[in-house]
């Protein structure tokens, strides 16, 4: 007897997704699925972004998971009236019929740049396509040096790695060669950033938002 629970979930997962595509494709809107640990920084770096690049060419806004709160979403709002939470209860990841009802309370026409945070998690969120235009990886210092090879779909999948709280890099052990190593090991041409949110060290991590969400004006 065939059971195709697992599957069937994940070909309507698939099928939603395919819809959320191309209705943000149709609003131009280019869309990043910012995967990471619990802690790692995924608002703050959201945060400190809409701040320094919310008066600028580019319009932002954001879909935030998370299980019970509406924390990250309000520390957001106070930068961008574009936010919407997602409470996923129980659930581990965002999956793409809760972003397809988040879509629903946003206004696309007055977004070019949508950031979907996903729930802190480096394993499920890997798997899920939500309509995403690219997945961006996020891990950081306190996490320790091992998490990329830890956690190598992220890494394959991610079209840019982040990692976050290099201020921290005195007081932690943490082995950034290894890490890096370990990067470039799993996939050899993604780009790594390394940033501290809190220093405010975002120049490449802008640069790369500017190159990648320009494809949606010249695609
Ligand atoms: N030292 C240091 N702390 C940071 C940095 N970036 C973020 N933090 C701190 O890390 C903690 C978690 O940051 P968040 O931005 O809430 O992390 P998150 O990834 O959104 O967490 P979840 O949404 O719960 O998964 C906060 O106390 C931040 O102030 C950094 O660059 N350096
Ligand atoms: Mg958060
Ligand atoms: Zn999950």
């Amino acid at each position: 007897m065939k059971v195709p629970i697992v599957e069937n979930v994940l070909k309507l997962n698939d099928e939603i997704a395919a819809i959320n595509r191309q209705t943000l494709r149709d609003a131009d809107v280019f869309t990043i699925d910012l995967i990471g640990a619990p802690g790692c920084g995924k608002t703050s770096l959201l945060e400190v972004t809409l701040e320094e690049l919310g008066g600028g060419p580019k319009r932002f806004g954001v879909l935030v998971g998370d299980l019970t709160t509406d924390r990250d979403a309000a520390r957001m709002a106070e930068r961008c009236d574009q936010v919407v939470q997602i409470n996923t209860g129980k659930g581990c990841h965002l999956d793409a019929n809760q972003v397809r009802q988040g879509l629903g309370n946003l206004d696309l026409d007055r977004i070019d740049v949508l950031f979907i945070e996903n729930v802190g998690n480096l394993i499920c969120p890997v798997g899920f396509d939500l309509g995403q235009d690219t997945k961006v990886g996020m891990f950081s210092i306190s996490e320790g040096d091992d998490k990329a090879a830890k956690h190598p779909h992220l890494v394959h999948v991610a079209e840019l790695l982040l990692l976050n709280k290099t201020d921290l890099l005195p007081h932690v052990d943490f082995d950034t060669d290894r890490f890096r190593e370990d990067v470039r090991r799993l996939n050899p041409d993604v780009p790594l950033v390394e940033l501290s949110v809190r220093n405010r060290s975002l120049q490449p991590w802008y640069a790369w938002l500017e190159t990648a969400a320009g494809r949606i004006a010249i695609g």
